[in-house]
């Protein structure tokens, strides 16, 4: 398949590695990473070690067609993700973002199928031409919450799934003695027809690790320590609550117990909001905490965690001029 990869950055380079071998990828990203993917490939390593030549660009200079789109921008930067879509012809686009909403903003300005999607994949942008797998995760593609074609979407996320998936993809987690670079494990894409429930539960998982993260300095595994763990707990049960409010079926431990599991299975990784940090840059703090915050208002229900990260990253992005 061909396939379009619009922000390769940390979960979109691995993502768009990951599949590279069975697939004709393109990733589109920023430079010095894009010139040095075209020169030398896409080195990953971590709990995944290959290295993969896909086809890599700059967003200015795209214009292809492709079966699939995969959008891993920030989440605020989707709207510029649509546009950079405009210019390409792709059968269908499928967010793997974090935060609510995303796929919305991309329907509302293409006129293909728009498809849901969560990654819990630990990945981190090391240097130029590098990602490293931080923690092997899972992938999981579905119908758009509010799409009028349920089933013609959850058909398409089928065909695609089984496209996408390696032959190979459970085989995951290898060292460096056993890597082998001809051979590198594939993605596993799980379809899930409820995905309005998985992008709560992620979500309760990213308004648990992220901020938390990101003001401690701290990689995934820290919140296993008990201070710690209960805030990001508490975080996620709070905006299981605001799920049951808006409607979702998001029970409150088991947003917690995802948390959990997530943290164990990435505890190497610096979350993305500990990487904008550590670079300076905006973080996704209105899209996640921000945006449970903004529901629980409209519904009512008290959120004082989530409240309190929320102000103290934005405090953090306007000490540093972001805002
Ligand atoms: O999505 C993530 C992120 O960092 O944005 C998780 C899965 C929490 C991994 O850190």
């Amino acid at each position: 398949m061909e396939v379009l990869v619009i922000g390769a950055g940390s979960l979109g380079s691995l993502v768009g590695g990951l599949l590279a071998p069975d697939h004709d990828v393109t990733l589109v990203g920023r430079d010095p990473h894009v010139s040095t993917i075209r020169t030398a490939g896409l080195a990953i390593g971590g709990e995944i070690q290959t290295r993969v030549e896909p086809s890599a660009t700059i967003p200015q200079r795209v214009s292809a067609s492709a079966d699939l789109a995969i959008v891993t921008v920030k989440a605020g930067d989707t709207a510029d993700a649509a546009e950079t879509l405009t210019e390409c012809d792709v059968e269908a686009v499928w967010s793997l973002q974090n935060g609510l909403g995303n796929e919305a903003t991309l329907a509302e300005a293409l006129d293909v199928p728009v498809l849901a999607g969560t990654a819990t994949y630990g990945a981190d942008q090391s240097a130029p031409g590098s990602v490293t797998c931080t923690g092997i995760g899972e992938v999981a593609i579905g119908p758009r919450p509010e799409t009028e074609t349920p089933e013609a979407d959850l058909a398409l996320a089928e065909e695609y799934g089984e496209a996408l998936s390696g032959a190979d993809a459970a085989t995951t987690g290898g060292t460096d003695a056993d890597a082998d670079a001809e051979s590198p494990p594939g993605l596993d894409v799980l379809v899930d027809p409820a995905m309005p429930e998985r992008l709560w539960r992620k979500l309760a998982v990213n308004v648990g690790i992220n901020p938390t993260t990101a003001l401690a300095r701290a990689d995934n595994g820290a919140l296993a320590e008990d201070e710690i763990a209960a805030t990001a707990r508490t975080a996620a049960r709070e905006t299981a609550r605001v799920a049951q409010a808006s409607g979702v079926d998001l029970d409150e431990a088991d947003a917690a117990a995802e948390l959990d599991a997530v943290v164990e299975a990435t505890a190497d990784n610096r979350s993305s909001m500990l990487q904008d940090v550590e670079r300076g840059r905006r973080t996704e703090i209105d899209q996640l905490a921000g945006a449970v915050v903004d529901r629980a208002e409209e519904h009512e229900v008290s959120v004082p965690v989530a409240r309190t990260l929320t102000a103290l990253v934005r405090a953090w992005e306007r000490a540093n001029y972001l805002r």
